[in-house]
């Protein structure tokens, strides 16, 4: 896969690509991450980025005229998906995590200031996408979040030790709780279950400890989650409580 990250801050991504997973992928050629400063396409003599909105309001935005000419140039007119981290867009979680580890090829772009002219989003962007519902100053850590999220799902990203139908919402549940040692910690002990050897039954308890955690934490979850007849029987005789 190559990522492009299109950006006012290129070093902001040195710290977080450079360490884990995704350092680990990048050495492995799993994956190739190029950074792109957008002031590098701006012609004019003070290499200017953004512009006052039309019809007035605070702050600026950014110029169409650099990110198209940085898109078009790093693309080379290749179809790619270029997608806009944006507050606006549609909300990131793990099926869309899923779709984008499809792509050969993304280019995201980082907003800044108050936005970007609306047409860099109507014919330049194909796809907008946010991580999740509150305000940041730029788009660049949520390009981060995206990259981290879709890196680790590229086969080979992750150790052998790691399975990724383990994760929370793989499944559409949230994770089952876990313990290591000591088996005795301040007088809290680790579920005798765990320590039995029985994996039967520490399969069973482990899906009980997500569908419960799922119905008391994110009860929106459960409508799309993976159930057995017989689970959804269980839970809808509980309430929250439950
Ligand atoms: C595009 C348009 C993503 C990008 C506007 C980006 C939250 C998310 C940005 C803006 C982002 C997310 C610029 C609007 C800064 C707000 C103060 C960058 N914020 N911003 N303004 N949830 N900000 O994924």
């Amino acid at each position: 896969m190559r990522i492009d990250i299109l950006t006012l801050f290129p070093n902001m991504f040195v710290g977080p690509f450079g360490e884990s997973i995704t350092k680990r992928a990048i050495d492995r050629q799993l994956v190739t991450i190029a950074i792109h400063n957008l002031r590098d396409y701006a012609w004019d003599k003070h290499r200017i980025v953004d512009d006052y909105p039309y019809g007035g309001g605070p702050g600026m935005l950014l110029k169409a005229e650099p990110l198209f000419a940085a898109v078009e140039a790093i693309t080379g007119g290749e179809e790619t998906p270029v997608i806009l981290l944006t507050p606006q867009g549609r909300l990131l979680c793990q099926e869309v995590v899923e779709e984008l580890a499809t792509h050969e090829r993304m280019l995201l772009i980082c907003g800044h200031y108050e936005g970007v002219d609306d047409r860099v989003r109507q014919h330049l962007v194909s796809d907008e996408i946010s991580i999740g519902d509150y305000v940041l100053s730029g788009g660049e850590l949520a390009a981060m979040v995206v990259v981290d999220a879709v890196v680790r799902r590229l086969p080979g990203a992750l150790g052998s030790e790691a399975s990724v139908a383990e994760d929370s919402h793989s499944d559409g549940l949230l994770k089952y709780p876990q313990y290591t040692r000591p088996q005795v910690y301040r007088g809290w002990e680790v579920p005798p279950v765990l320590l039995s050897g029985n994996h039967a039954q520490i399969a069973k308890w482990r899906r009980e400890q997500s569908i419960l955690r799922t119905l008391r934490r994110r009860p929106d979850l459960l409508e799309k989650a993976k159930l057995t007849d017989k689970e959804r029987e269980m839970i809808s005789g509980r309430g929250i409580e439950g």
